[in-house]
């Protein structure tokens, strides 16, 4: 009898080039489950957490386990609710995770609450049908959860990592009105090396920073386990979230309305990921600067809300390394260097978004030039609505506004020119960072915050030639756009218009 052919397993990589949805994500599932049945039977890094509490283990009347989420909104590939289930698993508990909204958060719109809601939405489904409790609560998580914990005798609070001021300060405000004998971990679950291991301080470039990263992959950048279908049911059962009633207890602009181009969750997160492998990823490296081409991933709104994990990013794209080994290697500088060097850049400077988080070169630089004569001066509206005299930075704004999302080369342009046309540095990055955090969708974000400190006040990059307005800061302009790309071709695609200026003087 003729031997069967052996079977075509396709390897991730394959299926990850190709151009079926069903087949990448029926490949994750099967890549998670040759890691490990479930997260039991993984060896998982310890490294990836910190203890916050004075107390280390769960006491023996725990009832069950809560994953508290704020930045990873996923289930799948989530090394918090991954931690979370192993505690649950070992104790023979049922597992929860709660969602703590808050009214206001930064400069949020409704655009972002209602992509982020959304995702939630998927996510809540997702936890049904693990038999995993997932809780809604209006309020801070210190205001709400630790009556929870203490009433329902949860015996560990789980909680993910964001480096920011205010997600930071929930975290600290919680660990001290948790109950004292509940342990509160914290799990890294954004990054691919824990932003505490990466690094111990602040670093001063991606050059500083890159080999202690790039030099841990081996050890972090694994396969995931699967998240699995919780063995131990809990009496305590969720009350189905009004999805609408939260939409509506918000207390944000509603002018700045959700986008339709960016479908929010997961599963959209991960076919822009199959697309990005089977389509875009062979340009990027060359074209990954042209905003005429649609070469890079545009993942960076699901990364945001944690809707798919940047680990998994990297895992299916580095199967193509073979491929377009110049892709993968710009690609992963990008998504793994430079973002958590963003990461540790707000993790270890707490002024990571004002002029006084920029070195002293910086800051001096951009007062010696504080008289200096603007040409143009624009308000933060006019800005907002792209009234100014130059059509390809008028084009870029109306691409964020419409789109939600900025291409990542303009973005730089974009900032820079704020700096040239508002009367104080300080000005500039005020109003750079209100416009990205109200109206792109991945704003208020690490990555967003580093980006307007970079285009304005040279963090992470060195001086350059001493000129008017900018002092040794980097400078961008129009004919170095033009030498780039076709800058018109973009114009013409956004219809950023030249408009006369009037001074105001
Ligand atoms: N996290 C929460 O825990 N509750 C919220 O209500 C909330 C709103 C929110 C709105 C926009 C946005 O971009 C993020 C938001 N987050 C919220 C997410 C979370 O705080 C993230 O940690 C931050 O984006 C920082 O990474």
């Amino acid at each position: 009898m003729s031997k069967a052919p052996p079977s075509k397993k396709p390897k991730l990589g394959a299926s990850a080039a190709a151009s079926d949805l069903p087949g990448f994500l029926a490949k994750l599932e099967e890549d998670r489950k040759t890691a490990a049945a479930s997260v039991s039977d993984f060896k998982f890094n310890e490294k990836r957490v910190r203890i916050l509490s004075k107390q280390k283990t769960m006491p023996d009347w725990a009832t069950g386990v809560i994953y508290w989420i704020f930045r990873d909104q996923r289930v799948q590939d989530n090394w918090a609710l991954l931690y979370a289930q192993k505690l649950a698993l070992k104790r023979k508990v049922p597992l929860h995770v709660c969602f703590c909204l808050v009214p206001k958060f930064l400069d949020a719109t409704v655009r972002q609450y209602d992509f982020m809601l959304k995702g939630l939405e998927e996510m809540a489904r997702e936890c049904g049908r693990l038999g995993i409790q997932f809780h809604m609560f209006l309020g801070e998580a210190r205001s709400v959860l630790p009556a929870f914990v203490a009433e329902h005798r949860l015996g560990a609070v789980v909680a993910d990592f964001s480096p920011l001021r205010l997600p930071s300060e929930w975290v600290d405000l919680l660990a001290v009105a948790l109950p004292k004998d509940v342990p509160f971990f914290q799990v890294d679950a954004h990054n691919i090396v824990p932003c505490w291991v990466a690094s111990d301080k602040a670093e001063y470039a991606a050059r500083t920073i890159r080999n202690k990263i790039n030099s841990k992959l081996p050890e972090f950048l694994t396969k995931f386990p699967p998240v699995v279908k919780h063995p131990h049911s809990s009496k305590l059962l969720a009350e189905a979230v009004d999805w609408d009633a939260a939409l509506a207890s918000l207390e944000v602009d509603r002018s700045v309305g959700p986008v339709t181009s960016i479908a929010p969750g997961s599963e959209a997160g991960l076919a822009c990921l199959q697309e990005f492998c089977s389509k875009r990823l062979r340009l990027f490296a060359s074209k990954r600067n042209d905003p005429t081409c649609n070469a890079l991933s545009n993942l960076s709104p699901w990364c945001h809300f944690g809707q798919i994990s940047v680990q998994r990013c990297i895992l299916a794209v580095r199967e193509l390394k073979a491929q377009f080994p110049e892709s993968v290697d710009a690609f992963c500088e990008e998504a793994i260097v430079r973002r958590e060097l963003a990461d540790n850049f707000c993790h270890y400077n707490r002024e990571y978004d004002r002029l006084e988080g920029a070195h002293a070169w910086a800051r001096k630089t951009l007062d010696d030039h504080r008289k200096d004569k603007r040409q143009h001066v624009y308000s933060r509206d006019e800005l907002a609505r792209a009234l100014t005299h130059d059509d390809l930075w008028n084009s870029a704004q109306l691409q964020l506004a419409r789109e939600g999302k900025m291409h990542g080369f303009l973005r730089m342009y974009w900032a820079k020119k704020i700096l040239e046309w508002t009367d104080t540095p300080e000005r500039a990055l005020a109003d750079a960072i209100f416009l990205n955090d109200s109206m792109s969708i991945d704003g208020r974000d690490p990555s967003g915050y580093v980006g307007c400190m970079w285009s304005i006040c040279g963090v992470h990059d060195q001086g350059w030639r001493e000129r008017e307005v900018f002092g040794k800061i980097r400078y961008m302009n129009y004919e170095g756009c033009k030498r780039k790309f076709d800058v018109a071709a973009f114009v013409a695609r956004w219809g950023g218009k030249k408009h006369s200026y009037k001074s105001k003087k």
